[in-house]
């Protein structure tokens, strides 16, 4: 079901350095689509939801009203509010000490730089629909941009056939904040927060995780608006020394290895013992699991198990992995993060499974995949928010230094822009 690795091995390689399929197929399919909305608008929108989601909807019920909110939580199991309540008040707890102080630095001579920092106006949430609807991915992305100050926060995700979105995630987008939600799915709902229709208008950012056709629309729309990231699939890799207990560890593996056939679930460590302890509780474990096929699938192709030769060479591997979810299942993770550069979200110690993360803890689950938290952030508040700087100079200070930016005007042959500076230095010599 999952191999036992070696380092050294060549296998160890294509593990670490993984290749998903070439997704230009999809990009034709993705970019007509984007077209028609952006022509079309509503019309289009209607259309593709028809073909795609088989819901016939119209102009005057894409959006869900307060009716069917209030459905919503009448339908949904009573015991679940209080833990989503809990949850989302972690998570803005955790998001709001990340907001950042707008600063205004006076000086002497009465000149003052600063900068401010202001939420979007507007921004799109996606939500994929399905098996992969999650209420706390709802939470992950609203929360941050209530937190964040945003007034508008509009959210989408495809209906059922039926023409209706999973209850509780419309009671998390009611409990998040979340100002409209619509019933509009894939590149077409990308391209009506991106471009705007009659009655959807449009956004600022569009954040959330999709399918392969939203990741290609959010990429394609990027520079109309912005976005957060292109997510993959859900990867976790484990550091894990003998101190670890391969039921935790297998555990743990296999939560992530459920989301999806492509996702990965690496475990690496120096013994070899617990290597074969997990293996055998993994193979007992998904025998009581429901999401069999898939975690066969994701196990066999994208997963492994590697024994190194040291814990050393068991960082190196991470770092080099970049893992969106990285456990630290040791005896002192805090003795050894000092060395993890590259991770989404680092999980420490055995009591720190990562659905901890995933639900409650407060930190953010839309995290870099695929490498990418080499240089990606997890989805924080500053996603939802930009600056604006400030200067206010003073007539003595531009007296002391006008002669500074008229020269480096001059250099570039903008005599305009000396002669902006010019003008006010040649009246302040007269007075
Ligand atoms: N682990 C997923 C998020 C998630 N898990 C939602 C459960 N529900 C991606 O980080
Ligand atoms: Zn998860």
């Amino acid at each position: 079901m999952i191999r036992i690795l070696k380092s050294g091995q060549a296998e160890v390689e294509k593990v670490l350095n993984k290749v998903y399929e070439d997704q230009a197929v999809y990009e034709q399919r993705v970019s007509e689509i984007l077209k028609e909305v952006r022509e079309r608008g509503d019309e289009a929108v209607l259309e593709y939801t028809a073909r795609f989601d088989k819901a016939r909807l119209t102009p005057e019920n894409l959006r869900v009203s307060a009716e069917e909110i209030e459905e919503a939580y009448r339908v949904i199991d009573k015991d679940v509010l209080p833990a989503l309540q809990k949850a989302r008040d972690n998570i803005a707890a955790y998001h709001e000490k990340q907001l950042q102080k707008c600063w205004f630095d006076p000086e002497e001579d009465g000149t003052v730089l600063g900068q401010l920092v202001r939420p979007l106006e507007r921004v799109g949430i996606y939500v994929p629909g399905g098996t992969a609807s999650y209420p706390s991915s709802v939470l992950m992305n609203a929360v941050p941009a209530k937190v964040a100050g945003v007034k508008e926060i509009v959210m989408v995700a495809p209906p059922t056939a039926g023409g209706r979105i999973d209850p509780y995630s419309i009671v998390a987008a009611a409990e998040a904040g979340v100002t409209e939600i619509y019933k509009v799915g894939g590149a077409q709902a990308v391209a009506a927060l991106a471009y705007g229709t009659r009655t959807i208008r449009k956004v600022d950012l569009i954040t959330g995780p999709g399918n392969i056709y939203v990741t290609l629309a959010k990429k394609m729309v990027y520079g109309q608006v912005n976005i957060d990231m292109l997510a993959g699939p859900s990867e976790i890799l484990i550091i894990a020394d003998a101190s670890a207990d391969p039921t935790y560890v297998a555990a743990d593996l296999l939560s992530q290895a459920e989301h999806d056939v492509l996702a990965s679930a690496v475990l690496v460590t120096p013994s070899e013992k617990l290597a074969h302890a997990v293996k055998a509780e993994i193979e007992r474990q998904v025998s009581y699991l429901s999401r069999k096929e898939i975690l066969t699938a994701s196990l066999r192709d994208y997963s492994a198990i590697i024994v190194t030769d040291s814990l050393a060479e068991a960082i190196e591997m991470a770092n080099t992995y970049a893992p969106e979810h990285l456990e630290l299942a040791v005896e002192k993770p805090f003795d050894i993060l000092g060395k993890i550069k590259n991770a989404g979200a680092v999980f420490m110690g055995h009591y720190t499974a990562e659905p901890v993360g995933d639900y409650y803890a407060g930190p953010n689950h839309v995290l870099p995949t695929g490498g990418t938290a080499r240089f990606y952030s997890p989805l924080n508040v500053d996603t939802f928010m930009k600056k604006m700087s400030i200067i206010a100079y003073s007539r003595d200070r531009l007296e002391k230094v006008g002669q500074d930016i008229v020269k480096l005007a001059k250099v570039e042959g903008l005599d305009a822009h000396a002669n902006s500076i010019q003008v006010r230095l040649d009246k302040l010599a007269k007075k």
